[in-house]
């Protein structure tokens, strides 16, 4: 029999054929990788391995259909679909293995991530983007299962804006919307909640997605009828399939050893998708997993023999063999010559990994082992210095920690020595630690000219009897500047769009702009943050709105694993600058009142937190943000939409520098540090110290993520020699980060004749009655007495006790 090559692409049976082996020599190759890598593990060379044995034919059938333009957002299986495409090779895999520390070598995360995560390069070296259309695309892997999800329903929207938003076309980034995202993710991880906010938004939104799913009927050692109702996803899933009176899913159902199948399945998708947005799942059911989930553990312990035998029976790989004999496409011997070959370019490749991933550090240690052996010559500790130097040299596989520590050490035996030899070695170590310094830990934030922090300040320009009007309008009419002036801006949320958000920010917009520019979004904070991030990565600027602070612990997961890591874990080779825009501190209850600052600060580093005083403040931030390219969290004033502000003329233009405290009172005799809504009780309890005869500096933080680069506020407290920092947070919460910034990274600490002091909010969540907030949050008397009774610590007899 013939097989049947009938797809959107009509090819001939010879083109059908030679499609035929050139697939199954990656699929042998992917395979033989899994299976080296595996014994690499095993030898410890490499550290952990995780593979896409079992899963090679579906991906080969997906990388068929997947064109320029296209992105994936995708897990760790997919080594297959990367190889198919063209980003990764034999030595790649093998450098990913190994985690080999340069880019060049191992383009997917130059050693920060564990093998099989993925990413292609969207950023030229000085970081402009790169012609996106002209390539096919991964946006970068993380390894939380379904965390890919919500960055997938972005990657998908995208087309949709850019298909059918004026002012958008011929950029790098699509050609009409006609690219498709492709999502994978394995059977179990489709139990978590982002897989199913994620398909619901996604057929709600009618966008270009192709999600795929892997179907092993295992995570790692639970089988599917604990994951899954009904035991299989796609029956599981039924309702959401498109019909005549309803927008909906396409769904297909395809085994995956099944060649032709597979072939039609992920072509058709393709066509659905593209031509008419409509998202797809594709349930890819049959997968194996031939060496077990990942190095750690074997799959013995949990499958039945019968199982085992099932798999090993119809591992795609096999199946695909037989077929390709079955129908004539090619004899055994010739694929059995393929097979030998490919084992043979493999093995090279590994070798050839091996020695490549060894080099710096060899070249390193001989270096190391001349300067030691010349400080060696003289020292009076040279028994133990000759030591270090015969432990290094008998480590033939030398790691760069092992340099590292031996001449850290070798350092200790020439204490009280002096000599050019001795300085050589510590110039050799002092070097040797920035340079990892920045191998392990550069592009946490933009390290290029269009970082944010880079931008002066432009003040705001009043006329001279300016409009005094409530701070939301303010926000709504720079808004509006802004999105006149960036085609490529758009801002969505909850009640974002018609009513223009719940405190009338965006009153009008959606009218102006339209509703994909200006629009309303089902309530699922994580793939608001989601669509943000892949539209982001594909060149628009988002502006994703959760509706309050208290409810971004929804979209945390997202923000912190996926956003704030995107510079660090791709190495600067892609971006995502999403704003995120907030309101929240003190208002009204347990939950709308939260000011989590402590626990966004340590979890989302690599993102700006920035925290405006009023909405003049805040405009300036979105300013600053869109003319730039990191991504930040802009947290309004809940309770300061309706206060009164004057009206800059300069609306769109005035810059809120970020990284910079404002003083807002001169003092002498404490520093008040705050933000936020506290910050204007803040500045009324300044006012009233005088009464008592204590002039307090107030300090406005602003910007929590950075923190005061230019290290204002220890110039403060070289005046006032006092400290207290005040927030709504818990105790030991953002308070204790800023009083590390300034004590620690400021020096501040010698400049103190008092204890430095914090006053926050109680660690229970505040109370909604009314006085709730009172008895809460650090009130306008709490301030007080808590500088007077710093004050009176110092000068008791001026200042007698209160009570
Ligand atoms: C959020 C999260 N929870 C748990 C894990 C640990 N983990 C890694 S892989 C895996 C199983 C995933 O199974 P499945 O989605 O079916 O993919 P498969 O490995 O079978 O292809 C688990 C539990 C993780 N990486 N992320
Ligand atoms: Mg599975």
């Amino acid at each position: 029999m013939e097989p049947d090559p009938k797809t959107s692409n009509d090819i001939s049976f010879k083109d059908f054929q030679s499609q035929i082996l050139s697939d199954y020599e990656i699929a042998v190759t992917s395979r033989e990788c899994s299976v080296l890598g595996r014994r690499e593990v095993l030898s410890g060379k490499a550290k952990f391995g995780i593979f896409g044995d079992g899963k090679e034919l579906p991906q080969l059938a997906m990388a068929r259909a997947f064109r320029d333009g296209d992105f994936r957002s995708g897990y760790y299986r997919d080594q297959t679909f990367m190889m198919a495409l063209g980003h990764l090779d034999p030595k790649e895999f093998f450098h990913g293995l190994y985690a080999t520390t340069d880019l060049e070598k191992e383009p997917m995360s130059a050693g920060r991530q564990m093998g099989g995560h993925f990413v292609t390069h969207s950023l030229n070296e000085d970081g402009s983007w790169k012609d996106l259309t002209q390539q096919k695309n991964s946006s970068g892997d993380i390894s939380c299962t379904g965390g890919q999800m919500p960055r997938l329903l972005g990657l998908a929207q995208a087309s949709k804006i850019y298909r059918n938003v004026k002012g958008l076309e011929g950029t790098n980034f699509s050609k009409d919307g006609n690219e498709v995202a492709w999502g994978t993710i394995g059977n179990a991880s489709t139990s978590e909640g982002h897989f199913f906010e994620t398909l619901n938004a996604a057929g709600v939104m009618q966008v270009p997605m192709v999600i795929c799913i892997w179907d092993d009927e295992y995570g790692i050692s639970v089988p599917a009828e604990y994951h899954t109702t009904k035991g299989d996803i796609s029956s599981a899933l039924a309702g959401l399939q498109r019909d005549s009176d309803n927008n909906g899913f396409e769904l297909l159902k395809v085994k995956g050893w099944d060649y032709t199948a597979l072939t039609h399945a992920f072509e058709n998708a393709s066509d659905i998708a593209r031509e008419g947005h409509v998202p797809v799942m594709i349930h890819v059911t049959e997968l194996t997993q031939p060496q077990g989930h990942s190095t750690s553990g074997s799959q013995e312990r949990y499958k039945s023999a019968e199982r085992l035998a099932w798999e090993r029976e119809n591992d795609c790989n096999k199946r695909f063999k037989e077929w390709i004999v079955e129908n004539g496409i090619s004899t055994e011997e010739e694929l059995n010559q393929i097979d030998r070959e490919i084992k043979n370019k493999v093995r090279a490749a590994k070798k050839q990994a091996w020695v490549e991933f060894l080099k710096p550090h060899i070249d390193a240690k001989k270096e190391l082992v001349q300067l030691l052996d010349r400080v060696a010559v003289n020292s009076p500790n040279r028994s133990f210095l000759t030591k270090i130097k015969n432990d290094l040299i008998a480590l033939e596989e030398p790691l760069k920690k092992d340099l590292a520590s031996k001449a850290r050490r070798a350092l200790r035996y020439l204490l009280g020595e002096e000599g050019p030899d001795k300085r050589a070695l510590q110039g050799w170590v002092d070097r040797f630690l920035d340079h990892n310094d920045q191998v392990f830990g550069s592009h946490l934030y933009s390290e290029r000219s269009q970082g944010a922090t880079a931008l002066d300040a432009v003040p705001p320009i009043y006329s001279e009897d300016p409009e005094v009007v409530d701070g939301r309008v303010i926000l709504r009419d720079n808004f509006d500047h802004l999105f006149e002036k960036y085609p490529q801006t758009l801002i969505f949320g909850e009640d974002t769009g018609t009513i223009g958000d719940v405190n009338q920010g965006l009153e009008g917009m959606q009218k102006k702009y339209g509703e994909l520019r200006v629009a309303d979004t089902g309530i699922r904070e994580a793939t608001i943050i989601g669509q943000g991030i892949g539209m982001a990565l594909r060149g628009l600027r988002p502006i994703a709105e959760i509706q309050y602070l208290d409810y971004i612990l929804y979209g945390l997961q997202t923000l912190s694993d996926d956003l704030a890591t995107m510079g660090y874990r791709t190495v600067g080779t892609q971006k995502a600058p999403l704003i995120v825009r907030t309101r929240g501190h003190r208002l009204e209850g347990i939950w709308h009142s939260g000011s989590p600052m402590g626990g966004l600060i340590h979890l989302l580093r690599g993102i700006y937190i920035l925290v405006p005083r009023n909405m003049t403040q805040a405009a300036g931030f979105y300013n600053t943000l869109l003319r730039s390219d990191e991504p930040a969290l802009v947290i309004e004033s809940l309770n300061g939409y309706r206060l009164k502000e004057k009206k800059p003329k300069n609306l769109g233009e005035f810059l809120t520098p970020i990284g910079k405290v404002e003083l807002l009172r001169e003092g002498t005799d404490i520093t008040l540090l705050s933000y936020g809504s506290t910050l204007r009780i803040v500045e009324r309890v300044a006012e009233e110290l005088v009464e008592v005869g204590i002039e307090a500096e107030v300090i406005d933080a602003q910007t929590l993520l950075p923190f005061d680069l230019d290290h204002r506020t220890v110039e403060s407290l070289k005046k006032t020699n006092r400290l207290l920092i005040i927030d709504e947070d818990v105790p030991g919460g953002c308070s204790a980060y800023l009083l590390q910034e300034i004590l620690e990274k400021q020096g501040g600490y010698r400049y103190l004749d008092s204890p430095p002091r914090t006053l926050t909010a109680k660690a229970h969540r505040p109370a909604y009655a009314s006085d709730g907030d009172y008895f809460s949050k650090p009130n306008a008397e709490d301030i007080f007495e808590k500088v007077y009774e710093i004050m009176q610590e110092v000068d008791p007899g001026s200042f007698p006790p209160l009570r």
